[in-house]
């Protein structure tokens, strides 16, 4: 391809397009995050792909949802992968993961043993408004949905504050890098950098390396290595939470998952005085919201104002500068002044002003710094859910017209029509997969 792209669709003819990558990656039981590279469910991306379905299939999106959290563990966890189909298909496959003797495991379902970013309460209540804006029966079952999925929903927030906040931080910890959603950000690079894979780890072949066409847009063996050698120490703990967060040999305080974690908090809540449920379980929320947004806050930095995740094994912040730097315009609760300072350095030639950029849609990681890499994976491309997510906030904070103008960059950056995974952010060269469902369906959401 030599990075020059192919013409931009009109609106009518991309719809289309994403709409049917939906359905060709529907192997009936799930709609896989990717035809090759995921053949599985992944609980970040059912997320995102509930919403793009609720425009084209209402009972398709609830039930994508509800097969997410019938994988839920027993103590509250969403998985990060749902396996169905071909166990083989993807590695780590479920025999790797040996969750199935986890006390805490879902019953009469495979999954792995760390969980993702908590968007599904943002995904439920977008779907709500979606359906109550197409008519009185869409509207009747999609809030027959929201009510009975609000306590599996509430289940999920109380487990990352009972076993995922150690510590005095108040940052919500992941134990793997996966458990970002942005594997190998450079974020991670530190805390990787203490993470010694034992002799022990048993042989292992990857086989994302073999679909994705260059296998330098994908994390390095090295990288690999520890993800695996993480996997094992959990498994080794049986995934018994308290023992893998006191022994993991990674601890991180995630200042970007916290953020989401606030926000999803504050529309938990709105469902929940909307269903009329507990007292005491909105007060929970309440709660939980302003702990997570005050966490996110006190990490920013005193010269930059990013937001920055904290070693918890090392005791020190971590400031490598990234997308998820911008954290606290997600949720809100940083100082004005430095909310000031964090929306000029967005618009600024760091970040979306780039001049070389082709679509001002922020990178994961800022063109002018040392370390960024146009075509590796979280190491700089541009993501057209972390788009999404922040066009979302900006809308939910009433900056319309920043979120409208994210989704016109976000329609620019995707208008090839190729539903990249990721994208080469000056020639727009789609990386990764291609077909990704996530990437197709906030393009539908952007397009409607
Ligand atoms: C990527 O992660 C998986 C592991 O979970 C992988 O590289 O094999 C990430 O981009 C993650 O955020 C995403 O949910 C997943 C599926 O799209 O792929």
């Amino acid at each position: 391809s030599g990075g020059r792209r192919p013409a931009r669709y009109a609106r009518a003819t991309l719809a289309a397009r994403a709409a049917r990558v939906l359905r060709d990656n529907d192997t009936g039981t799930v709609i896989t995050a990717a035809p090759r590279l995921y053949p599985h469910m992944w609980s970040w991306d059912a997320a995102f792909i509930s919403v793009g379905l609720a425009r084209l299939d209402l009972p398709r999106a609830i039930a994508e949802l509800e097969t997410l959290f019938r994988a839920q563990w027993r103590n509250g966890m969403v998985p990060h992968i749902v396996f169905t189909g071909d166990e083989d298909a993807y590695f780590p496959g479920p025999d790797r993961w040996g969750t199935d003797a986890a006390a805490d495991g879902p019953r009469g379902v495979r999954t792995s043993g760390i969980c993702q970013p908590p968007v599904h309460a943002i995904a439920v209540q977008r779907i709500l408004e979606v359906a109550r804006a197409s008519g009185p029966q869409e509207r009747a079952e999609a809030e027959r949905f929201g009510r009975s999925i609000w306590p599996a929903l509430y289940s999920w927030h109380r487990w990352l504050v009972e076993y995922r906040t150690p510590g005095h931080s108040g940052l919500i910890a992941i134990v793997h890098g996966w458990e970002s959603g942005m594997d190998n950000s450079p974020r991670w690079d530190l805390p990787y950098a203490a993470v010694r894979p034992g002799a022990e780890l048993p042989p292992y072949v990857r086989k994302d390396v073999r679909i994705v066409g260059d296998p330098s847009e994908r994390p390095t063996d090295q990288e690999y290595d520890r993800y695996l050698w993480l996997i094992e120490e959990m498994r080794r703990a049986g995934y018994d939470q308290r023992e893998v967060v006191r022994n993991s040999s990674f601890l991180v305080g995630d200042v970007f998952i916290t953020a989401l974690f606030a926000v999803s908090c504050d529309v938990l809540l709105e469902l929940g005085s909307e269903f009329g449920r507990p007292a005491s379980q909105l007060a929970d929320l309440a709660d939980w919201a302003s702990r997570a947004r005050h966490a996110v806050a006190a990490s920013c930095h005193p010269v930059s104002g990013m937001a920055r995740d904290r070693d918890l094994r090392a005791n020190r912040w971590l400031d490598t500068q990234t997308i998820a730097g911008f954290a606290p315009l997600l949720c809100g609760g940083a100082p004005d002044e430095v909310q000031l300072r964090l929306l000029s350095l967005l618009d600024s030639d760091r970040w979306c002003g780039h001049p070389d950029l082709l679509a001002p849609v922020p990178p994961s990681v800022s063109p002018m710094r040392p370390g960024f890499n146009p075509r590796q994976y979280w190491r700089g491309p541009q993501w057209p859910v972390v788009a999404w997510l922040f066009g979302w906030a900006f809308e939910r904070r009433g900056w319309h017209e920043r979120a409208r103008e994210l989704r016109a960059a976000g329609l620019r950056l995707t208008g090839d029509g190729a539903f990249g995974e990721y994208y080469e952010p000056f020639t727009g060269e789609p990386l990764g997969s291609t077909d990704q469902s996530w990437t197709a369906a906030v393009v539908l959401d952007w397009l409607c």
